[in-house]
């Protein structure tokens, strides 16, 4: 028996979270993944704010396993502003959650959004609903609702006529809805957005392509990661989500050779990946696991997680076990890294579907208690199953 298995945790989005701690602790969990939400990006996380975090969750019997996130400002990103100040109240931050005991520290370098999706409450054959990206409502979404000035320039001729199409048969709820949708992953996305707002912002990006992307996260990097090992944090960067560019924004985070330069950029045990399945295996080139066997000591959590694609470069996120990423590969690969470093490593159910009862509830889109415990159900017995075949 393998004996190494997975730390299972689920993430929490603060107190006000339609899903409780009790709910994450009956599901199986023995760590929680949260961030302090409510402390403006940038500021620092203060030791007393973290530690009220951690009283809360031990309460309910489990610790803070995982920080996700601590979030880069886009000053940083942009290197505009008070970029410095931000990068040393990161520091501290990064300071303050080791001395608490809270190690392991997720954040992204995606410029403005976060995530994309086109809906995500995308109705299955029975009747459950997950998160998906379809090509030609982002397409609508960029040309005719936003409205990206030169966003032609990045679509066929062809591309644009089936968009147009689709805009011209969708009605004024349609657009709206897409509209919302597609800005759901924006950080802070309680506010309304108009598209004036989003132009703006992606107007800061004008000069920022790939190399100078990179070239600031290099510096980032190099900045925070020598903290971050000297008080023994883990960082752990998210893949992009989806792993391209979009909006003409640019992605730097989506393949096998971002992952090497990002580790290479500022070489230490501390410089580390969220090892997203789900972001990661979006895109077809990605062999998952030859990254999981090149990068495994630097992968410090874990987001399980399956998407499945089709030709037309839609993708929606299916249930943990099926999909196009064999996650039974992925389970086996992790027991075996596990093995090797000698230690567990944290890790969540990354989404689920919404179905049963919480088709009634208002949660955070991908983040109901039913799909996210099924999901886990699965992983876990997955994992024991393997575990009990391999040898240590
Ligand atoms: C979406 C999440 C992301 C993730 C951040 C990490 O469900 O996986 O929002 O938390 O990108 O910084």
């Amino acid at each position: 028996m393998n004996k190494f298995l997975m730390e299972q945790t689920m993430r929490w989005y603060g107190p006000n979270d339609a899903v409780s701690l009790r709910d994450i602790r009956q599901a199986g969990c023995t760590g929680v993944v949260t961030a302090l939400h409510h402390i403006p990006v940038g500021e620092v996380w203060t030791v007393d704010e973290i530690k009220k975090r951690i009283e809360i969750v031990e309460q309910e019997g489990m610790n803070w396993a995982v920080v996700e996130s601590l979030p880069v400002h886009e000053d940083i990103k942009k290197q505009t502003g008070k970029f410095k100040e931000y990068i040393e109240a990161y520091q501290q931050s990064i300071r303050n959650l080791a001395a608490c005991g809270v190690k392991v520290i997720t954040y992204n370098f995606m410029p403005i959004l976060d995530w994309m999706r086109t809906n995500p409450t995308y109705e299955l054959v029975n009747g459950s609903r997950a998160l998906r990206f379809e090509k030609v409502a982002f397409n609508v979404f960029d040309l005719f609702l936003l409205q990206r000035p030169e966003a032609e320039n990045d679509y066929s001729t062809e591309e644009i006529e089936v968009a147009r199409l689709r805009y011209e048969q969708m009605s004024e709820k349609e657009r709206e809805e897409l509209f919302n949708h597609a800005l759901l992953g924006l950080p802070g996305s309680d506010e309304k957005f108009t598209p004036e707002g989003i132009i703006k912002a992606l107007k800061t990006y004008e000069n920022i392509d790939r190399e100078k992307l990179k070239s600031h996260l290099t510096y980032f990097l190099q900045e925070v990661v020598p903290v971050a090992e000297e008080v023994g944090a883990e960082l752990a960067i998210h893949p992009d989500d989806p792993p391209y560019p979009i909006l003409g924004l640019p992605r730097i985070v989506s393949t096998e050779q971002d992952l090497a330069d990002i580790l290479d950029a500022a070489p230490s045990p501390a410089n580390g990946l969220c090892f997203c399945t789900g972001s990661l295996g979006a895109r077809p080139d990605n062999d998952i696991i030859k990254m999981i066997q090149r990068f495994g000591e630097h992968v410090h959590f874990l987001h399980l997680r399956n998407t499945k694609r089709d030709e037309e470069g839609n993708f929606y996120e299916a249930n943990h076990l099926d999909g196009d990423t064999n996650m039974v590969a992925v389970v086996r690969e992790v027991l075996k890294l596990m093995n090797k470093r000698q230690r567990s490593l944290p890790m969540r159910p990354d989404h689920g579907h919404q179905m049963l009862d919480d088709l009634k509830k208002d949660t955070y889109p991908g983040y109901t208690a039913i799909g996210r415990l099924k999901g886990l159900a699965e992983l876990r017995g997955l994992e024991l199953g393997l575990a009990s075949i391999m040898s240590d």
